[in-house]
């Protein structure tokens, strides 16, 4: 009874969506529609000529090593190659940003111009960038139970810890879980994964700023959802930043390259293995976010921050390259890793790292902060010292290495949210994936593990 009448309200909120635009444009879901067919067949092709074919071999390496560069997964939305960077369905970030519509009055990327890109392959008109936009401010209302559940959570809690709780919660109200309960056919999955990923990317905001505000500004009040702005626009004005439009255009840019990055990173493999279950976009997602919560992955931007400022209360202003250098082996020496720098793929500069400064640099506030210098004047130094370590295959910086900086600056300046930050952008591509995994019917994920004696076996042979 309660399944059925969810998905009527589904279908009749999809109805009323449909009414509300303008006639001409197409929504997302549309778009998706005429794009799916083709793929499918694509991946109907590889099944049936290519299905033999070797495209690698399986080392030891592999499977000690964390499967570093094994093929085994499919992901559509991005590639990442290891010396250009990021590649959004073949756009680099400077073709994105030249080319991806932005917001009324803005320049930078918006997050509903990189979903629609990741989702579709194709770039948004302005028309419907907008109505996508309307279309997630309208279902961006927290629903009450999710808002007393994150209320009733300690603020000495962990940020991601609760981001993760409340994005589980959501699927309370998942149509997909519904509609699977009551039987849906194989080829309706994506359509009801779509609902609950973009109902998902839509609450996003509120329930991050509300665990914002209950950790950091209790008795502040929450202002409602703005049907008129853009997904992030909405998001610094809940977290009490509206007014600052640049911060705003930079949490614009750094959601929407920071949205996807191939299928490999903790994140996003999690989200597909969970949802490879066929476990709703809200479980599937939130797993992910326990996997971003990690220090090696998305809890490094906080640890850049906190390295950093740790390195200006021992050294105070002033700071020279040899100050630098001499901290640097310091943190190397105490067996730390440098937060900021490295990749499990790239092996150059991060291009998300560099478009984040090109950001500083075309701002005199942000060229003439102290922190900002420290990252720059960091940069100069560290590929260095981490060749002369030697350890790591790359010693270039990752987009974190800038991106808690700029929060700071700009006055955000609790760097145990940051990641909340990184997990309402990675909602982008790890729900595309969940939704192009339902539209091509990919199986349950489940690789060969071995044990050491089963390894050993094997070399023998
Ligand atoms: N500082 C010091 N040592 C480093 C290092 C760094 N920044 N990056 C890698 N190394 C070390 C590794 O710890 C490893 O040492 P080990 O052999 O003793 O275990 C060795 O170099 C080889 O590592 P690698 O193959 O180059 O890297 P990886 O694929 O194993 O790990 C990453 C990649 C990002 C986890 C690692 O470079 C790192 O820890 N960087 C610092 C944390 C960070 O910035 N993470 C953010 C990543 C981007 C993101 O998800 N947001």
């Amino acid at each position: 009874m309660l399944a059925r009448s969810a998905v009527r309200l589904h279908a009749l909120s999809a109805k009323r969506a449909l009414g509300s635009r303008l006639a001409s444009t197409k929504t997302l879901k549309e778009t998706l529609q005429e794009v799916i067919p083709a793929k499918q067949e694509q991946l109907k092709k590889l099944k049936t000529e290519h299905s033999q074919t070797v495209i690698g071999d399986v080392k030891v390496e592999n499977v000690i090593g964390g499967m570093r560069g094994l093929k085994s997964m499919l992901w559509e939305a991005s590639v990442l190659d290891p010396n250009e960077g990021i590649r959004f369905h073949g756009m680099t970030i400077p073709d994105c940003q030249e080319k991806l519509p932005a917001a009324p009055g803005g320049k930078e990327i918006i997050a509903e111009s990189m979903l629609w890109l990741l989702m579709t392959g194709k770039v948004p008109t302005e028309a419907e960038t907008r109505q996508l936009s309307q279309e997630l401010a309208e279902k961006g209302d927290l629903p009450a139970y999710v808002e007393n559940l994150i209320d009733s959570l300690s603020p000495s809690l962990h940020p991601m810890t609760q981001l993760g709780i409340g994005v589980a919660a959501l699927n309370h109200d998942s149509v997909f879980q519904k509609a699977y309960e009551r039987g849906m056919k194989k080829t309706e999955y994506w359509t009801y994964a779509l609902e609950d990923s973009l109902t998902l990317i839509a609450r996003l905001p509120a329930l991050a700023a509300r665990i914002y505000r209950n950790i950091y500004k209790p008795g502040n009040e929450l202002p409602a959802i703005d049907k008129s702005l853009d997904l992030v626009g909405n998001y610094t004005n809940l977290l009490g930043y509206g007014a600052n439009k640049d911060l705003t255009e930079y949490l614009r840019l750094y959601i929407s390259i920071h949205g996807d990055h191939e299928g490999g990173n903790a994140s996003a493999h999690t989200a597909h293995l969970v949802s490879s279950t066929l476990a709703d976009p809200y479980l599937s997602y939130s797993a992910a976010l326990f996997a971003l919560a990690g220090p090696l992955h998305g809890l490094a931007n906080q640890e850049v921050l906190r390295w950093q400022l740790a390195m200006q209360k021992e050294l105070g202003d002033n700071i020279t390259h040899d100050h630098i250098k001499e901290y640097l082996w310091k943190t190397l020496k105490s067996g730390q890793v440098v937060p900021g720098y490295g990749h499990g793929v790239l092996r150059k500069s991060d291009p998300r790292f560099i478009a984040l400064q090109e950001f500083c640099d075309s701002r005199p506030d942000l060229l003439a902060s102290s922190t900002i210098q420290l990252v720059k004047k960091t940069f100069e130094v560290a590929p260095g010292v981490l060749t002369e370590h030697g350890k790591t295959k790359n010693p270039w910086p990752n987009v974190d290495a800038a991106s808690g900086c700029v929060l700071y600056h700009y006055g955000l300046t609790e760097f145990k949210y940051y990641t909340v930050i990184f997990g309402v952008s990675r909602a982008l591509g790890a729900l595309t994936q969940v939704v192009w995994a339902r539209a091509l019917g990919l199986p349950l994920e489940r690789p060969k593990s071995l044990s050491m004696d089963a390894l050993q076996q094997l070399i023998k042979v």
